[in-house]
């Protein structure tokens, strides 16, 4: 073992955190570019399916509430794209991964949100299971992945408690509105398990980045918190569990639940899901639209370069 090798071993087993310029495995930073650019992609992608609400949203505060949602997950996107840079690889290469389905995103984005109460569904179920998986990555090994869920969490539990609170009007509402949440509970109740990833069993990823502390918890484990959290809030919202297995285990000191539709899983990641292939234009449409904004930024920062340079000449 090299020196270099040993003292990042050390590091890892002290709970120090590995910062860009430190010497790490070439496994472990690709790990950590796959890693940060899918969840970058995520947010950026989980964009889409709130934002066909906007104009639909309805009354203001919603629609203020949500447009200012929006956006936070665009910022979540660049903090998690700055961090994944930080370990060399660029910005441009990252969405050409993305755009040519090379580099993954969350399936949970190429579900469609069919009313409103899809909305208020994924504030609640979509980023409280993002929440549980991102509270454990706080404690990740690499210091710039780490610190950026520190401020991502803080937003998002924000995030959650409206989508609840949205939940929460619909479900005490009118027979009609009621309907709607339990629809959409229905809906998006087993694609938020899923964000978690696949068995620890067949999961590719887990056992190096588990050891690397890339990854604090398994999929397994914190799919599992997800579901003994959300049994109490569907209980408060008097709506049904779409799981007729949920039971309470004594003995686990956990709830037992139902198996989830693997194939959906890997037919949806890797490609056919109902929405991959308008996730995937919205966002390669959206980028050609704001090529005049990149090269404006790029030639407005080379003249300020140029006459930096004839000042200081
Ligand atoms: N969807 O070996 P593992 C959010 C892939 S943020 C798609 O277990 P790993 C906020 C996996 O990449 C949501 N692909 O992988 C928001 C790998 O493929 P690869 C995103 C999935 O990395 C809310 C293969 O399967 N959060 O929602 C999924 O150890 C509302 C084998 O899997 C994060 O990204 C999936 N569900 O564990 C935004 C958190 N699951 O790369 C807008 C950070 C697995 O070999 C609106 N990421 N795959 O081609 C993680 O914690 C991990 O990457 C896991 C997967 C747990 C997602």
């Amino acid at each position: 073992m090299t020196p270099e090798e040993k003292n990042f071993l050390r590091k890892i087993e002290a709970e120090e955190k590995i910062e860009p310029k430190d010497w790490m495995p070439a496994e472990y930073r690709k790990n950590l570019i796959r890693q940060i650019s899918q969840h970058a992609h995520s947010e950026v992608i989980g964009m889409q399916p709130e934002g066909n609400w906007i104009t639909r949203a309805p009354s203001l505060r919603r629609k203020a509430v949500l447009l200012s949602k929006v956006q936070d997950e665009a910022g979540h996107g660049l903090y998690l794209y700055s961090a994944a840079e930080t370990l060399g690889i660029s910005r441009s290469e990252m969405i050409e991964q993305l755009q040519t389905g090379k580099a993954k995103y969350s399936s949970i984005f190429n579900y469609p949100t069919l009313t409103w109460a899809d909305v208020a569904a994924i504030g609640w179920l979509v980023d409280g299971a993002a929440i549980v998986n991102q509270v454990s990555l706080q404690r990740t090994s690499y210091g710039p992945y780490s610190r950026g869920m520190i401020r991502i969490c803080k937003e998002e539990s924000f995030h959650q408690r409206q989508g609840y609170e949205a939940m929460l009007a619909l479900a005490k509402g009118s027979p009609e509105q009621k309907a709607m949440a339990q629809d959409a509970l229905n809906r998006f109740y087993w694609p938020a398990l899923m964000m978690f990833g696949p068995h620890d069993s067949e999961s590719a990823h887990s056992q190096k980045s588990m050891e690397w502390k890339i990854k604090r918890e398994t999929n397994d484990d914190l799919r599992q918190k997800f579901v003994d959290q959300t049994v109490k809030q569907i209980e408060v919202l008097g709506l049904d569990h779409p799981d007729a297995n949920i039971k309470w285990n004594e003995a686990r000191g956990h709830y037992d639940s139902s198996d989830l539709n693997w194939d959906e899983f890997w037919s949806v990641i890797n490609g056919n899901g109902h929405c991959n292939r308008q996730r995937i234009e919205h966002h390669v449409a959206a980028h050609e639209e704001g090529e005049w904004v990149r090269d404006a930024i790029t030639a407005y920062n080379e003249k300020k370069r140029a006459k930096k340079a004839q000042r200081a000449a």
